[in-house]
């Protein structure tokens, strides 16, 4: 299979791709539609001519990070080692997306941090914390900072530590300064920004595709993605999120049913920690303000047992 090679997906656009493999870029479209792949992914490439090539197979993932639009789910990124999540002074944030992204941090297994962007912009920062603070798990780091005036003593002090050797995911709603922390980062980049105002008023954000950039530490990767506008969790199950929080970790393996939901099984080792006092009040508070996100019916049961 002369003509097969391995690579990585560094781009992710509407119709195509473009996968890396050996110093250089290939052009890519999917053989069959249905199980697509995404950036980040280690593909196989049928290399048939110079701009049109085939991603006949998507190698096995160490970890995929979806969202769910419309009940559709979508993949956002595969093969990642850290998410930031990126809010804002200005415009205004929802911390109903924010609390959604780490649901599926904590489903998929991947470290998280948020940062705040626009600190420059002071009067509306106080309250941007605290937004933040009601929601945000204290294992969760906020970094606030200013992209648009970050000088390389801001990002040695206060990023490349989250960033150092690995692969991190940007994501947030259009217009936080995704792309503008990118060019702060990759100066080389050139990545598009605008005006938030201008793309609120027409519902398009500015970066159209997902691109992975290497940074100047070794091994270290930021991928920029189109503004998100709507991160819903409709994929995730209640027995899948329970895995990440660290305080339910300490009982799931007493609940007698290997699939328990921890809702309404008997000898479940979560329901009977809460009656017992065992998981500590905050953890039980922030659990609680996130599972009101999960519109589904099953969790109103474990809700009933973390009332206050
Ligand atoms: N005042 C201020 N403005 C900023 C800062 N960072 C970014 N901006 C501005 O915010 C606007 C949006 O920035 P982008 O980087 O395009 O935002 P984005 O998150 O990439 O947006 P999408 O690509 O649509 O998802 C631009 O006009 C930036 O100049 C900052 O730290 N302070
Ligand atoms: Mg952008
Ligand atoms: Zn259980």
């Amino acid at each position: 299979m002369k003509n097969h090679i391995i690579g990585r997906v560094v781009e992710f656009h509407k119709q195509h791709y473009i996968v890396e493999s050996d110093n250089s870029l290939y052009k890519c479209y999917m053989k069959g539609k249905k199980n697509y792949a995404t950036i980040g992914d280690w593909v196989e490439v049928s290399k048939e001519s110079y701009d049109k090539n085939c991603i006949v197979n998507i190698l096995e993932r160490k970890n995929i990070f979806y969202r769910s639009e419309k009940n559709k789910i979508k993949k956002l990124a595969a093969n990642i080692d850290h998410v930031i999540i990126i809010a804002a002074t200005k415009p205004e944030f929802s911390t109903e997306t924010i609390a959604n992204i780490i649901l599926e941090s904590f489903r998929s297994k991947i470290d998280v941090t948020i940062i705040l962007n626009k600190d420059d912009l002071k009067e509306d920062l106080p309250r941007s914390i605290e937004k933040i603070n009601a929601i945000k798990p204290d294992e969760i780091n906020i970094i606030t900072l200013s992209a648009k005036y970050l000088n390389n003593q801001d990002i040695n002090n206060k990023l490349i530590h989250v960033l150092s050797n690995r692969t991190t995911l940007l994501v947030g709603q259009s217009g936080m300064g995704k792309s503008t922390i990118i060019n702060k980062l990759v100066p080389s980049a050139n990545a598009a920004t605008n005006e938030y105002s201008k793309h609120l008023g027409t519902g398009k954000h500015t970066t159209s595709y997902t691109k992975i950039y290497k940074l100047n530490i070794e091994n270290s990767f930021i991928i920029d993605s189109p503004g998100i506008q709507e991160f819903s969790i409709g994929h995730i199950k209640l027995n899948e999120i329970d895995k990440g929080f660290p305080e339910f970790k300490n009982f799931i393996h007493t609940c007698q049913f290997y699939n328990c939901t921890h809702c309404h099984e008997p000898f479940c080792g979560i329901i009977q920690a809460v009656k017992d006092n065992r998981i500590k009040k905050q953890d039980i508070l922030y659990i609680k303000k996130l599972l009101k996100n999960i519109k589904k019916t099953k969790t109103v049961i474990i809700l009933f047992f973390l009332k206050d």
